[in-house]
């Protein structure tokens, strides 16, 4: 078994890579104290690493006003820079090409989680209600009902990933992934479910995709737009999100990014949020014509799958999730056609090194 399209090299942007087997942003809600990612997360991120591959590092909050579960790592302070660099060095040490995914959950918090115990912000004063928030003790605890983001507060959260994208070049990233997926904020303000706004950030489409669009364009200004990318769920309903008009909404996102001349876009096929299981919706492929440059696809693939889907040119390269958590080398085990380690859920979130560094990697051949 060769998967010759998936072992084929691609550029994204700045970076030539080996193959287009990457590792999708896995939260894994395991940083230390002041939420900095520790040794294990080097190890862990080291034993994925292959020559030429890319990683995209696990979703890291901005601003504290931005989290949402335990434990999961900031970019905001310099001891969390430190900590990532360690992250970089363990996965350049290998030979791979990593990104950081930068982060905010915007309704999907609770006030515990919040500097002051404020309630979390949104873009419209609407609660989820199909889903329990987590506590920093890991308590579940229903969400509440967030704040409107007032408009003159809108800046500042751009100057919050601003200042995240600028943390990431120092920690000595390869480049960054702007979250505008799986319901968080930036895709609580694009979907009509949750955007009820009727100021310049809400109605339209060209609104709803504007605090995105500005993000996008103040982390270009850090990165140059070939070291940035986007990732985006446009068919989501997790945590209470979803558009009336997917294909309209999201042909206009992709048409708006594609101006913008990014290294890739990265999109989700389900309709599920975190750990779906679901098959993917035809509807992904209409919004190819909208996107010709590099197009990452994520959910539910297997190397063969994978390998057509880039063959047929539906996508370029192709992210795996729980496969990569079980698979230290998953590349190379996709490669040879060898048998996979089967994941446990229940090691996923949270803990430390069981279920997170000690999936065996294949035994090398001589
Ligand atoms: C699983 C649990 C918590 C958050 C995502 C950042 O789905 C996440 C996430 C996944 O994008």
């Amino acid at each position: 078994m060769s998967l010759p399209s998936l072992f084929s090299p691609l550029r994204i942007g700045r970076h030539d890579l080996a193959h287009r087997v990457v590792m999708a942003p896995l939260t894994r809600m395991r940083a230390g104290p002041g939420n900095v990612p520790n040794g294990l997360a080097a190890t862990y991120y080291g034993q994925r690493t292959s020559e030429g591959g890319l990683l995209i590092a696990e979703a890291t909050q901005v601003t504290p006003s931005g989290q949402g579960y335990p434990a999961t790592p900031g970019i905001h302070s310099a001891e969390q820079a430190q900590g990532w660099k360690k992250v970089v060095d363990a996965v350049h040490a290998r030979g791979g090409v990593i990104f950081l995914q930068l982060w905010h959950v915007g309704r999907s918090s609770h006030s515990s989680f919040q500097p002051g115990g404020v309630l979390p912000v949104a873009p419209s004063a609407i609660a989820i209600t199909s889903l329990a928030s987590f506590t920093p003790e890991w308590k579940q605890v229903p969400y509440e009902t967030p704040r409107a983001l007032a408009l003159d507060e809108i800046p500042a959260l751009i100057e919050a990933y601003r200042d995240g994208a600028r943390n990431a070049l120092a920690a000595g990233f390869d480049g960054v992934e702007v979250h505008g997926a799986n319901g968080y904020l930036l895709e609580q303000f694009l979907h009509s479910r949750s955007n009820k706004r009727s100021d310049a950030y809400g109605g339209t489409v060209d609104n709803r995709a504007r605090l995105l669009l500005e993000v996008t364009q103040a982390v270009i200004e850090v990165w140059g737009a070939d070291r940035v990318g986007v990732r985006l769920s446009p068919f989501n309903l997790y945590g209470d999100v979803g558009d009336d008009d997917p294909i309209g909404l999201y042909s206009h996102v992709l048409a708006r990014l594609a101006e913008l001349d990014l290294a890739y876009l990265h999109m989700i096929v389900g309709r599920d949020g975190p750990g779906f299981d679901g098959e993917s919706p035809p509807e992904i492929d209409d919004l190819r014509p909208f996107w010709r440059k590099p197009l990452i696809l994520a959910g539910g693939f297997t190397g063969e799958s994978a390998d057509a889907a880039i063959r047929a040119g539906r996508a370029d390269a192709v992210a795996f999730g729980r496969q990569f958590i079980a698979n230290p080398d998953l590349p190379q085990r996709l490669r040879r056609g060898a048998p996979l380690n089967a994941y446990n859920r229940s090691t996923f979130y949270g803990g430390g090194a069981a279920g997170y560094t000690d999936y065996p990697a294949l035994e090398m051949e001589g």
